[in-house]
C-alpha cells in the first residue's frame, strides 16, 4: 500500500524532504488517544507513543495528521497541516482542540426529511470555510421528498460556490454523486446533525459497515463496552475519509475572514456600506439593508451572518484578553 492510497498529497511529500525524512519514516494517524495514537503507514498499521513534548495543546497529533515515526515507533514530529477542524476544549472557551487534521472536503449534510434547515447549511459552511476544507452539500433522504428540486435551489442560494445534490443512499437516488470528489490524495469527511445518514453513507461509500449507525450503536450502548476502532477508512477509488466522533462536536472558532468563505454575498455587500464597521442595523448608507429592501438578499440569511458574526467576535475576544492576562502576568 502506499501512502497516497490515504491521502497523501504533494505538500506532505515536500515537508518529508525538507526534513531530510523518508517516505517509510511517515504514517497517517487514524486514531488518536491520550499519550498515544494508531498510524497507517505503508508497512501498515501500528500504535505509537507520542512523547510529552506533543501532548500539549493543538500540537498533540490527531486523527488524519501524517506524523514522522522514529526506529521504535515514537511520534518525533507532526507535518504541517494543511486544514484543521477543532472544537472548544471541554469547559474553556478559550482553548481550542484539533479534533481532525487535513481533510481536503466536507460533505454537509441535511435531511430533507424534516431536517432542513438552512441556517444550519450555513453554519456548518462557516466552519469548513474555517478549516480551509472545502464543501460539498448532500440533502439526504431524498427519496421521500416531494420538494426536491426547491430544496436544491435554496440550499445552492445559501452555498455559494459549493455543489448541492440530493440523494437518498438507502433508497438509491444519485448515491454515487459524492463519489465524483473522491480519489487517491484527497481526504474527506461528514458533518451534520445527529441522524442525517453520516455513518450511512461512510458505509456506503467506504462499501462494507465500518461506521455504526445510529440503530446499531443504541443497541450496542446497551452494557457492551465499544472496542476502539479506526476513524479512518480507505475508500475503494483512492484517498480515505474521516468519521471521528468529535466532528460532531465543532465549534466556530476563526475571525471575521472565515466568513468570506461561506457568506461572500454578504462580505462583498458590505464593501460598499458607509461605515467600514457597519453593522446593517439603523446605520445610514448600509449597502446590505438595501439590498435586503431591493431583495436582493434575505434577511434570514443577512441575521445568520450576523448570528455568526457575533459568535466569532466573542470567542476572539476572549482569546484575545486571555492572551493579555496571560502577558501581564
Ligand atoms: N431513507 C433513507 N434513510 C436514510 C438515509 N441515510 C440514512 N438513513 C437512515 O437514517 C437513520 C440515521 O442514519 P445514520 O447514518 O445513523 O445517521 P448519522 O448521521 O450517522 O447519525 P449520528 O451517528 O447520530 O450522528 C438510519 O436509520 C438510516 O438507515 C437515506 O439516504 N435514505
Ligand atoms: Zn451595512
Amino acid at each position: 500500500m502506499k501512502l497516497e492510497d490515504f491521502g497523501f498529497t504533494e505538500a506532505e511529500a515536500e515537508a518529508l524532504a525538507e526534513g531530510g525524512w523518508s517516505r517509510g519514516d511517515c504514517a497517517r494517524v487514524i486514531r488518536a488517544e491520550r499519550g498515544q495514537v494508531a498510524t497507517l503507514g505503508e508497512m501498515g498499521e501500528r500504535v505509537s507513543v507520542v512523547p510529552g513534548t506533543l501532548k500539549a495543546g493543538d500540537g498533540a497529533p490527531t486523527t488524519g495528521d501524517w506524523v514522522v515515526l522514529s526506529d521504535r515507533g515514537a511520534v518525533l514530529t507532526v507535518l504541517p497541516r494543511r486544514t484543521r477542524f477543532v472544537r472548544r476544549a471541554a469547559g474553556l472557551r478559550t482553548e481550542a482542540q484539533v479534533v481532525a487534521a487535513n481533510v481536503d472536503l466536507a460533505f454537509v449534510l441535511t435531511g430533507l426529511d424534516g431536517d432542513f434547515n438552512l441556517r444550519r447549511i450555513e453554519r456548518y459552511l462557516t466552519l469548513v470555510g474555517e478549516s480551509g476544507a472545502r464543501a460539498v452539500v448532500l440533502l439526504t433522504k431524498a427519496a421521500a421528498c416531494a420538494e426536491r428540486e426547491l430544496r436544491v435551489a435554496q440550499a445552492k442560494d445559501v452555498a455559494p460556490g459549493s455543489d448541492v445534490h440530493a440523494i437518498d443512499v438507502v433508497d438509491g437516488i444519485a448515491p454515487d454523486a459524492p463519489r465524483a470528489y473522491l480519489g487517491p490524495g484527497i481526504t474527506a469527511c461528514v458533518l451534520g446533525s445527529s441522524g442525517v445518514g453520516k455513518s450511512t453513507l461512510v458505509n456506503y461509500l467506504v462499501g462494507h459497515d465500518v461506521a455504526k449507525t445510529k440503530a446499531v450503536r443504541e443497541h450496542d450502548d446497551r452494557g457492551k463496552h465499544t472496542t476502539s476502532r479506526r476513524e479512518l477508512h480507505l475508500l475503494p477509488e483512492g484517498g480515505a475519509i474521516l468519521d471521528t466522533p468529535g466532528m460532531r462536536e465543532l465549534s466556530i472558532w476563526g475571525d471575521a475572514t472565515s466568513l468570506s468563505a461561506s457568506f461572500p454575498d454578504v462580505v462583498a455587500l458590505a464593501e460598499a456600506c458607509r461605515f467600514r464597521d457597519c453593522r446593517h442595523g439603523k446605520e445610514p448608507g448600509c449597502a446590505v439593508r438595501d439590498a435586503i429592501d431591493r431583495k436582493a438578499i434575505s434577511p434570514d440569511r443577512v441575521d445568520s451572518y450576523l448570528g455568526l458574526l457575533s459568535e466569532i467576535e466573542a470567542t476572539e475576544k476572549a482569546r484575545v484578553e486571555k492572551s493579555r492576562r496571560k502577558r501581564d502576568r
